[in-house]
């Protein structure tokens, strides 16, 4: 059977799939075994220009004049589709992706799940009455932006396109997407899955391509009206750097070093397993990872044991065998983590434990094993990199003042956890950390479409998921009204 049932080298733009403008194609690979799973459109500036006045043209169209509770449907009869699917999107997440194919079935489940939250409140934003002037009524509406842009990443395609996409598509405005070169399926299914629904030409179009090609010009273009940007802190600077030329409203997505901070109280036997599986899943590539594990000293040799305990019995191989662990997205993703492995052998650090490569791994694809690190100061490169791959360090505290600091003393922000049976302690160090989430007795790994979700420091700015996505998406404007 073909990968992929589909046509990969088209774009959407305006209702209509057409190859790039300069008919270039790149091949897609499977990150299991390194073969070629599709060929996928390379487009250009030339693409993107049409894609985004498509997009202007839909505002002014059939898509500008739905209502809210429309545009909730439509969204609402995508989650069905999706949930009706959710196997084949699952499938072709893990060939794409390289993640266990389970995993992938629970980003399809997420996405449905986007798609049905978004749905229910698309028409539940609404402004309010300002107290005012003798003889005035002064009222806020929240209207669309307009076109929004969203540069999506290949770690979790299915769900950073729902929480985006989705939450844009809800406050009416039209979307231009610009996916991933490493991954894009199901990103290209979701656009087809949206015509499929019913939503009018324009609403919803996707060029893809290289980030240098597509994915500039798309941060830099006029027409755009905000942009949504998940990914690395250089490029993240990159695109915040050209939309500021027009100065176009950003949401940045740019990872972390989360910590997850075990005290001596936690229950230690449910911590376990959401501390080594928020190192692991998705091969370690989640922007939520939590790649370090501070543990207070009495039980660090204790919690230490056991978490290497559980990295020795992971397996790993192809995403369809649906082991632990599935390979990294990339030769180059591979070559980025095999390089912190080889830095921390040489800075003297005790691997502690590493998963297995079995029979189940390909030698053509991009594997490498999880890795349990521990003897790392705070500061050491393992300890303030994001690595993005399955390496986890466990670091000892002392204290609760020390934990506070390691866990605040890198560049990032985006989550943490904390493990305690105290509960004033676990709001202290609850206010005190700085992120944008922080998960008490549990950690939930980018989990939660609910939960309101984004970073400070270098883990970016802005918030996605939940209600508070809405915002973001939205222009709110004054109306007031001198009546006497
Ligand atoms: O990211 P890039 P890469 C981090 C992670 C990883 C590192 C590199 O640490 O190891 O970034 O990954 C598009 N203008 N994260 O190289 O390059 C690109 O086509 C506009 C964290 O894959 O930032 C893709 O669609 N767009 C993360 C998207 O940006 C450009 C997820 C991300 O690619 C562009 C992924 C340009 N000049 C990586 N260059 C997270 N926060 O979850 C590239 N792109």
């Amino acid at each position: 059977m073909e990968a992929v049932s589909f046509d990969t080298r088209q774009n959407l733009i305006g209702g209509e799939w057409r190859e790039p403008l300069g008919r270039e194609t790149m091949p897609l690979l499977n990150p299991s075994d390194g073969t070629r799973l599709a060929e996928i459109a390379r487009s250009d500036a030339g693409d993107i220009d049409r894609a985004v006045a498509a997009a202007q043209e839909a505002r002014r169209g059939a898509w500008g004049r739905m209502t809210a509770t429309e545009r909730g449907r439509l969204l609402s009869i995508m989650s069905r589709i999706v949930l009706e699917r959710a196997d084949e999107l699952a499938r072709l997440e893990a060939l794409d992706v390289g993640k266990p194919l389970r995993q992938a079935k629970a980003d399809a489940l997420a996405l449905a799940r986007y798609l049905e939250f978004y749905a229910g409140a698309a028409d539940k934003l609404h402004g309010d009455t300002i107290p005012y002037l003798d003889g005035y009524t002064v009222l806020t509406i929240y209207e669309p932006l307009g076109v929004t842009g969203h540069i999506v990443p290949w770690n979790y395609p299915m769900q950073i396109i729902g929480r985006s996409v989705t939450a844009s598509l809800a406050m009416g405005n039209a979307v231009v997407i610009k996916p991933a070169e490493e991954a894009c399926l199901t990103a290209l299914a979701y656009a087809r899955i949206a015509e499929e629904a019913g939503f009018p030409a324009g609403a919803i179009n996707i060029v893809s391509g290289t980030g240098e090609e597509a994915g500039a010009a798309l941060a830099a273009h006029p027409g755009i009206n905000h942009i949504s940007f998940t990914g690395s802190v250089v490029v993240g600077g990159l695109v915040q750097a050209a939309a500021a030329k027009n100065a176009v409203p950003v949401t940045l997505e740019l990872g972390g070093k989360s910590p997850q901070i075990v005290f001596a109280d936690a229950d230690l036997d449910a911590a376990l397993p959401f501390l080594v599986n928020a190192g692991i899943q998705n091969a370690g590539q989640t922007c939520s990872a939590a790649s370090r594990i501070l543990v207070q000293r009495s039980v660090h040799d204790r919690v230490l044991a056991a978490m290497a305990e559980r990295y020795s019995a992971l397996r790993v191989g192809t995403a369809m065998s649906d082991l632990d662990m599935g390979p990294l997205v990339s030769g180059r993703q591979q070559e980025i983590v095999q390089g912190y492995l080889d830095a921390a052998r040489q800075d003297g650090l005790e691997i502690a434990a590493q998963g297995r490569i079995g029979a189940e791994a390909p030698s053509g694809g991009y594997y490498v094993p999880p890795t349990l690190v521990s003897g790392a100061q705070g500061s050491s490169r393992l300890a303030q990199e994001e690595i993005f791959g399955p390496v986890q360090v466990v670091i000892p505290f002392e204290d609760e003042a020390e934990a506070l600091r390691l866990a605040n003393g890198t560049d990032y922000g985006l989550v943490a956890g904390v493990w305690t049976a105290d509960g004033s302690r676990a709001l202290r160090m609850a206010r005190g950390i700085e992120t944008g989430q922080v998960f008490v007795n549990n950690y939930g790994a980018g989990g939660g479409v609910e939960l309101p979700f984004g970073g400070v420091k270098r883990s970016g700015h802005g918030r996605e998921k939940g209600f508070e996505a809405l915002y973001s998406f939205a222009s709110l404007k004054t109306i007031a009204i001198r009546h006497g």
